[in-house]
Protein backbone atom coordinates (compact mmCIF):
# COMPACT_ATOMS: atom_id res chain seq x y z
CA UNK A 1 0.00 0.00 0.00
CA UNK A 2 1.26 3.61 -0.86
CA UNK A 3 1.69 6.49 1.90
CA UNK A 4 2.07 9.90 0.47
CA UNK A 5 2.39 12.63 1.98
CA UNK A 6 0.29 15.44 0.58
CA UNK A 7 0.74 19.56 0.87
CA UNK A 8 -2.49 19.78 -1.13
CA UNK A 9 -4.64 20.44 1.73
CA UNK A 10 -3.56 21.12 5.63
CA UNK A 11 0.32 21.31 5.75
CA UNK A 12 1.75 17.39 7.11
CA UNK A 13 -1.76 16.08 5.96
CA UNK A 14 -1.15 12.41 4.63
CA UNK A 15 -3.15 10.39 2.34
CA UNK A 16 -4.72 6.96 2.29
CA UNK A 17 -7.37 5.29 -0.06
CA UNK A 18 -8.75 8.68 -1.37
CA UNK A 19 -8.55 10.74 2.53
CA UNK A 20 -6.72 13.23 3.85
CA UNK A 21 -5.92 12.25 7.67
CA UNK A 22 -3.88 15.20 9.92
CA UNK A 23 -2.52 14.42 13.63
CA UNK A 24 -3.37 16.96 16.06
CA UNK A 25 -0.80 17.11 18.76
CA UNK A 26 -2.54 19.59 20.39
CA UNK A 27 -4.24 17.45 22.99
CA UNK A 28 -8.07 18.44 23.80
CA UNK A 29 -10.77 16.54 25.14
CA UNK A 30 -12.81 14.59 22.97
CA UNK A 31 -15.52 17.18 22.70
CA UNK A 32 -13.09 19.86 21.30
CA UNK A 33 -10.88 17.13 19.04
CA UNK A 34 -14.39 17.18 17.56
CA UNK A 35 -15.03 20.35 17.18
CA UNK A 36 -11.01 21.43 16.07
CA UNK A 37 -11.75 18.63 12.83
CA UNK A 38 -14.82 20.05 12.00
CA UNK A 39 -13.69 23.28 12.46
CA UNK A 40 -10.80 22.21 9.47
CA UNK A 41 -13.64 20.75 7.27
CA UNK A 42 -13.01 17.07 8.31
CA UNK A 43 -13.87 14.93 11.14
CA UNK A 44 -12.54 12.86 13.88
CA UNK A 45 -11.64 9.99 12.10
CA UNK A 46 -12.93 6.58 11.91
CA UNK A 47 -11.17 3.36 11.76
CA UNK A 48 -12.88 1.10 9.36
CA UNK A 49 -10.55 -1.67 8.18
CA UNK A 50 -6.87 -3.36 9.52
CA UNK A 51 -5.31 -1.10 6.39
CA UNK A 52 -6.72 2.04 8.24
CA UNK A 53 -5.71 1.52 11.17
CA UNK A 54 -2.30 0.54 10.34
CA UNK A 55 -2.40 4.09 8.23
CA UNK A 56 -3.00 6.08 11.17
CA UNK A 57 -0.71 4.29 13.71
CA UNK A 58 1.60 5.48 11.09
CA UNK A 59 1.02 9.00 12.11
CA UNK A 60 2.04 8.21 15.71
CA UNK A 61 4.91 9.34 17.89
CA UNK A 62 5.52 7.18 20.73
CA UNK A 63 4.04 7.14 23.54
CA UNK A 64 1.10 8.57 22.96
CA UNK A 65 -2.69 8.23 22.70
CA UNK A 66 -5.15 9.70 20.26
CA UNK A 67 -9.08 10.04 20.09
CA UNK A 68 -10.92 8.82 17.13
CA UNK A 69 -14.62 9.58 16.04
CA UNK A 70 -16.13 6.50 17.69
CA UNK A 71 -17.90 7.30 20.65
CA UNK A 72 -21.56 6.12 22.64
CA UNK A 73 -22.40 10.12 22.95
CA UNK A 74 -25.98 9.54 20.92
CA UNK A 75 -26.51 6.03 22.66
CA UNK A 76 -25.08 5.25 25.31
CA UNK A 77 -25.79 1.67 24.47
CA UNK A 78 -24.06 1.60 21.50
CA UNK A 79 -20.61 2.50 20.48
CA UNK A 80 -20.98 4.99 16.67
CA UNK A 81 -18.60 6.98 14.17
CA UNK A 82 -19.95 10.08 13.68
CA UNK A 83 -21.86 9.04 10.65
CA UNK A 84 -23.69 7.36 12.71
CA UNK A 85 -22.92 3.57 11.72
CA UNK A 86 -22.44 1.36 14.48
CA UNK A 87 -19.02 0.33 15.63
CA UNK A 88 -20.10 -3.00 15.89
CA UNK A 89 -20.81 -3.77 12.28
CA UNK A 90 -17.36 -3.20 10.86
CA UNK A 91 -13.78 -3.86 11.80
CA UNK A 92 -13.07 -3.44 15.21
CA UNK A 93 -10.26 -3.38 17.13
CA UNK A 94 -10.78 -3.15 20.60
CA UNK A 95 -8.63 -4.74 23.66
CA UNK A 96 -9.10 -7.47 25.62
CA UNK A 97 -12.05 -6.89 27.79
CA UNK A 98 -13.34 -3.49 26.06
CA UNK A 99 -15.25 -1.31 25.90
CA UNK A 100 -15.17 -1.68 29.63
CA UNK A 101 -15.61 1.77 31.72
CA UNK A 102 -15.85 1.10 35.37
CA UNK A 103 -18.25 4.80 35.67
CA UNK A 104 -19.91 3.88 32.84
CA UNK A 105 -21.73 6.82 30.92
CA UNK A 106 -20.27 8.46 27.64
CA UNK A 107 -17.21 7.19 26.49
CA UNK A 108 -15.22 8.13 23.50
CA UNK A 109 -13.12 5.70 21.89
CA UNK A 110 -9.12 5.90 21.97
CA UNK A 111 -6.51 4.09 20.11
CA UNK A 112 -3.37 3.70 22.92
CA UNK A 113 0.23 3.01 21.42
CA UNK A 114 1.07 1.27 24.69
CA UNK A 115 -1.89 -1.23 24.38
CA UNK A 116 -0.69 -2.15 21.01
CA UNK A 117 -2.62 0.36 19.22
CA UNK A 118 -5.92 -1.19 20.50
CA UNK A 119 -9.07 0.82 21.57
CA UNK A 120 -9.96 1.82 24.36
CA UNK A 121 -13.47 3.58 25.75
CA UNK A 122 -12.51 6.34 28.45
CA UNK A 123 -14.05 9.57 29.34
CA UNK A 124 -14.73 12.06 26.81
CA UNK A 125 -13.08 14.64 29.09
CA UNK A 126 -9.73 12.94 28.91
CA UNK A 127 -7.43 15.11 26.98
CA UNK A 128 -5.06 13.42 24.48
CA UNK A 129 -3.61 13.72 20.63
CA UNK A 130 -6.23 13.91 18.19
CA UNK A 131 -6.43 12.15 14.35
CA UNK A 132 -8.83 14.76 11.27
CA UNK A 133 -9.86 12.54 8.00
CA UNK A 134 -10.63 14.67 5.16
CA UNK A 135 -12.81 12.78 3.33
CA1 LIG B 1 -12.30 1.27 28.81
Amino acid sequence: MAFSTSFSHTKGSREFNGSLYNLITETKNWYDAKENCESLGGNLTDIRSSAEQDFIIELFDVYVKVWTGGSNAVDENTFSWLDGSAVSSGYTNWAPNQPWHPCGGIRCISVLQTWSYRWNDEACDNKMRSVCKFS
